[in-house]
């Protein structure tokens, strides 16, 4: 029977207070309106991103429903979609593209207009889908894959490979591409270059797959987990090096490892201290910086700009800078053609209930992506 244009009572992750687990409740989700997409969850994967709502080190509006890297199949449509159709493979973007405003327009931004980052907590429209014990519950990002099934705007959703193994491609929903892209497309690293990778979880491995697809030279991860070591090594790391075990900063460490300075280093972890020690580490003159992990909300760095003025380039991306619409279906075909890996990012694979424990493995440091299936 089908489910088009009724509500769905299903089972979602509901995250209502912080710092608490989830609470797996009955969640009523109701049909998309026009220009929105109904999606049946398939599989989705726990970044650090969810947790930092979790901690309180993103701010958002609670109740909420959490996850933004999943894959699904579309349930239904609203009025006036034409990009996907019920029975499609997809993959939510929290990212979207909406292909009018002035930064989709733009040949290399990709943080369209439309975005939530800043946890408005709805879809475009203002309102909610969401409905569980009788009170509206927020979505994430325009995302909200810690559902059996969540709306999305049609603009927060690509369309992929109907072959694609959708517990494995949901990480190019977030992890893989927002680190790859990152390498290949913001940093642009080049041929024989030494790069620099601050944190060793799923994204700053995806940094290191995409220094080693650009060619880099020498790939140096830097983590404070030793046993994120034999990973980074599989995927590309060179070296990898633990900033406990010196006595001086880990970027004159870094700087004496490489000349005066790598040519591109990554901060893939949140923290300001290593976003600075990120800067310092590339050389002063032809050295780029990239910021990759989200940093705790409303907390500011000093900075003196003679570091600069030499020459250095500081810079920071979203979803690795892809246009996420457009980039989605052909990292998933490229994915299909055998171009990169997504099997050393998964270390656990859950049932979708066991959330909390997928949670538990994240902040203990025992795993890089855990895969939660419906
Ligand atoms: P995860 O927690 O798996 O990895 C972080 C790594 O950093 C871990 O291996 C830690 O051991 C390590 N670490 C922690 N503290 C330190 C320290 N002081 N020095 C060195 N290493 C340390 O996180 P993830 O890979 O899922 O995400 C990484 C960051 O990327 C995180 O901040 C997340 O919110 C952010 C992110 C950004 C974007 C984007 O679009 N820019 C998208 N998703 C996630
Ligand atoms: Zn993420
Ligand atoms: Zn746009």
């Amino acid at each position: 029977m089908s489910t088009a244009g009724k509500v769905i009572k299903c089972k979602a992750a509901v995250l209502w207070e912080r710092n608490k687990p989830f609470s797996i409740e009955e969640v009523e989700v109701a049909p998309p309106k026009a220009h929105e997409v109904r999606i049946k969850m398939v599989a989705t994967g726990i970044c650090r991103s969810d947790d930092h709502v979790v901690n309180g080190s993103i701010v958002s509006p609670l109740p909420i429903i959490l996850g933004h890297e999943a894959a699904g199949i579309v349930e239904s449509i609203g009025e006036g979609v034409t990009t996907v159709k019920p029975g499609d493979k997809v993959i939510p973007l929290f990212t979207p593209q909406c292909g009018k405003c002035r930064i989709c327009k733009h040949p290399e931004s990709n943080f369209c207009m439309k975005n939530d980052l800043a946890q408005r907590g709805t879809l475009s429209d203002g309102t909610s889908r969401f409905t569980c014990k009788g009170k509206p519950v927020h979505h994430f990002m325009g995302t909200s894959t810690f559902s059996q099934y969540t709306v999305v705007d049609e603009i927060s959703v690509a369309k992929i490979d109907a072959a694609a193994p959708l517990e494995k491609v949901c990480l190019i929903g977030c992890g893989f591409s927002t680190g790859y892209g990152s390498a290949v497309k913001v940093a642009k690293v080049t041929p024989g270059s030494t790069c620099a990778v601050f944190g060793l979880g799923g994204v700053g491995l995806s940094v290191i797959m995409g220094c080693k697809a650009a060619g880099a030279a020498r790939i140096i991860g830097v983590d404070i987990n030793k046993d994120k070591f034999p990973k980074a090594k599989e995927v590309g790391a060179t070296e990898c090096i633990n900033p406990q075990d010196y006595k001086k900063p880990i970027y004159e460490v870094i700087q004496e490892m490489s000349d005066g300075g790598v040519d591109f280093s990554f901060e893939v972890i949140g923290r300001l201290d290593t976003v600075t020690a990120a800067l310092l580490c590339c050389h002063g003159s032809c050295g780029t910086s990239v910021v990759v992990g989200v940093p705790p909300d409303s907390q500011s760095l000093t900075v003196n700009p003679a570091l600069l003025l030499t020459g250095r380039t500081w810079k920071g991306a979203i979803f690795g800078g892809f246009k996420s619409k457009d980039s989605v279906p052909k990292l998933v075909a490229d994915f299909m053609a055998n171009k990169f890996q997504l099997d050393p990012l998964i270390t656990k694979v859950l049932p979708f209930e066991k959330i909390n424990e997928g949670f538990d493995l994240l902040r203990a440091g025992k795993s890089i992506r855990t895969i939660l299936t419906f």
